[in-house]
C-alpha cells in the first residue's frame, strides 16, 4: 500500500443555484486556493470548477448533488503547474457541489496507477464508479479487483454461465 495521503483541497463546497458566472482569477495565495464553482452560461446546465494547482500534487475532482452519501469522481486527474486548472461539466440537477482533493506528489502515470492497490488501475477505478483510494467500494469484504460486482455489497461472484459465439470466419468453431 502507498504511504502517500489525500487530503482535501479545501472543505469548500458550493450549491450551483447560489452563484452566478464570475471571472475566474485564482492565484496561490487565494483562501482555499481559489476553488471557485460557477455556471457556464455558454452551456445548457453547464458549470465550471477552477482553482491554483499548485506545483507537486495531484488533483482528483468529485461531485455531489445532494450532500449525503458517497462523493462520486469526475473522470479527470490534473497535475499541479503552479497555474490555474479549470473542467468544465453538464450537470441536469439544478443542485450540484464540487470538491478537489489532492496527493501532495505527481502520479507519473496518474491514470494507469492503482492508488488503493485494490487492482483497479485509477482509470479502471472511473469506469466501475469505485473509490480510487478505498480498496473494497462496497464494503463486502472483497477488493474491487476481485470483486464481480464492486459497487453490489451483496454479491460478488459472478454466477452465470459464460459462452462465446465466433462470428468470423463463418465456420469458426469455438474449442470447448
Ligand atoms: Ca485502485
Ligand atoms: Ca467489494
Amino acid at each position: 500500500m502507498s504511504t502517500r495521503h489525500l487530503r482535501a483541497l479545501c472543505a469548500l463546497a458550493l450549491a450551483a443555484p447560489l452563484m452566478t458566472p464570475v471571472a475566474f482569477a485564482q492565484t496561490a495565495e487565494d483562501p482555499n486556493e481559489g476553488l471557485k464553482l460557477a455556471v457556464d452560461t455558454a452551456i445548457t446546465n453547464g458549470y465550471q470548477v477552477s482553482w491554483w494547482g499548485r506545483s507537486g500534487r495531484t488533483y482528483f475532482l468529485q461531485r455531489s448533488e445532494d450532500l449525503t452519501g458517497r462523493w462520486s469522481y469526475f473522470p479527470l486527474i490534473e497535475i499541479g503547474r503552479d497555474a490555474p486548472l479549470s473542467y468544465g461539466f453538464v450537470n441536469p440537477s439544478p443542485l450540484v457541489f464540487a470538491r478537489v482533493t489532492y496527493l501532495d506528489q505527481i502520479l507519473a502515470d496518474p491514470y494507469g496507477t492503482d492508488s488503493d492497490g485494490d487492482g483497479f488501475s485509477n482509470q479502471e477505478e472511473f469506469w466501475f464508479k469505485t473509490e480510487l483510494f478505498s480498496p473494497d467500494h462496497d464494503g463486502d469484504g472483497v477488493v474491487d479487483g476481485l470483486d464481480a460486482f464492486p459497487t453490489d455489497p451483496a454479491r460478488h461472484l459472478f454466477e452465470g454461465t459464460l459462452s462465446v459465439t465466433l462470428n468470423s470466419p463463418p465456420d469458426a468453431l469455438a474449442l470447448p
